[in-house]
């Protein structure tokens, strides 16, 4: 009797353990900016563990719709290329990771990714959204 309590009661623990050790990263995105003003990518965390992480996509503009592209970097500091002619980020020459696409004003998007560790950029290819500073880094840690 006693010995079956203690059983029962590690394997509830043991089940706590496991369930935290691969629970997902959530973050937090808010997207911002109108046309023709500053525009912007904030969110909640700059640094999670590797594993599954979802991103919430808020876009708190009031009428312009914006996007969210994950892009893996190769460095911390690695610039990314921009067509200046098409006011884009060139995504050809990135590795993409996925993307909420289409997100209209006042709407939220999800992503979910298992991501290893390294550098990632958080960015929105709406024509001239980039260069209006719609970026934002990400560190992923072991
Ligand atoms: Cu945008």
């Amino acid at each position: 009797m006693a010995l079956s309590v203690r059983l029962s009661a590690l394997v509830a623990l043991s089940l706590t353990l496991s369930t935290e050790a691969f629970a997902a990263s959530t973050i937090m995105v808010k997207e911002d900016g109108e046309a023709g003003g500053p525009m912007t990518i904030s969110l909640d965390h700059a640094s999670v563990p590797a594993g599954d992480v979802i991103f919430k996509v808020h876009n708190d503009a009031l009428s312009e719709e914006h996007e969210m592209v994950l892009v893996k970097l190769k460095s911390a500091d690695e610039t990314v290329p921009v067509n200046a002619a098409k006011h884009r980020v060139d995504e050809s020459k990135l590795k993409s990771l996925g993307e909420v696409a289409d997100l209209k004003a006042g709407k939220d998007g999800q992503l979910k990714v298992k991501l290893a560790p390294g550098n990632y950029l958080l960015l929105c290819n709406i024509k001239g959204h980039f260069e209006a500073g719609m970026k934002a880094k990400l560190t992923v840690t072991p």
